[in-house]
């Protein structure tokens, strides 16, 4: 009996010190994390540039297989006679679709003037006369060689409607 409440003592004590020594341990690791926190919250920031090169990476490649596009709305839905956006970017092959919204008729006419040397123009664009009548018409075009391009509508040049796309 002796053995055994001295035993029955003895666990307590123990495991007592025990529950120190992981407490020191503990408060040891909680100190460990906190430095790899560190580590890791600059880990975290790269791999978020990572993540976001990836994110790019797959874009592009969407892009490339035409499951992406950009949408340029014709016309701003309060009233403006413009291309939304007006000035942007895409990669060489991705689709641009050019969407009657508002304040139709609207074409897309490329400036001969303002594209890339060897690139035919009349291929690119809608001619003058040619118009997107009906909310929801489209044009689309892609825009193989790199460089910037300018473009307009023909029945709002000179209401301002002109834009600006670089292929990069
Ligand atoms: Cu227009």
């Amino acid at each position: 009996m002796a053995n055994v409440s001295s035993s029955a003592v003895a666990v307590p004590t123990f495991s007592g010190l025990r529950a120190n020594a992981t407490k020191v341990n503990g408060a040891q690791k909680v100190m460990a994390v906190s430095q790899s926190q560190r580590v890791r919250s600059s880990v975290k920031a790269s791999l978020k540039e990572v993540g976001a090169a990836v994110v790019a990476t797959a874009a592009s490649a969407m892009i490339a297989s035409n499951a992406m596009a950009l949408e340029v709305l014709l016309g701003g839905d309060d009233g403006s006679l413009a291309f939304i956006p007006s000035n942007f970017s895409v990669n060489p092959g991705e689709k641009i679709v050019f969407k009657n919204n508002a304040g139709f008729p609207h074409n897309v006419v490329f400036d001969e003037d303002e594209i890339p040397g060897g690139v035919d123009a009349s291929k690119i664009s809608m001619s003058e006369e040619e118009l997107l009548n009906a909310a929801g018409e489209t044009y689309v075009v892609t825009l193989t060689e790199k460089g910037s391009y300018s473009f307009y509508c023909s029945p709002h040049q000179g209401a301002g409607m002109v834009g600006k796309v670089t292929v990069n």
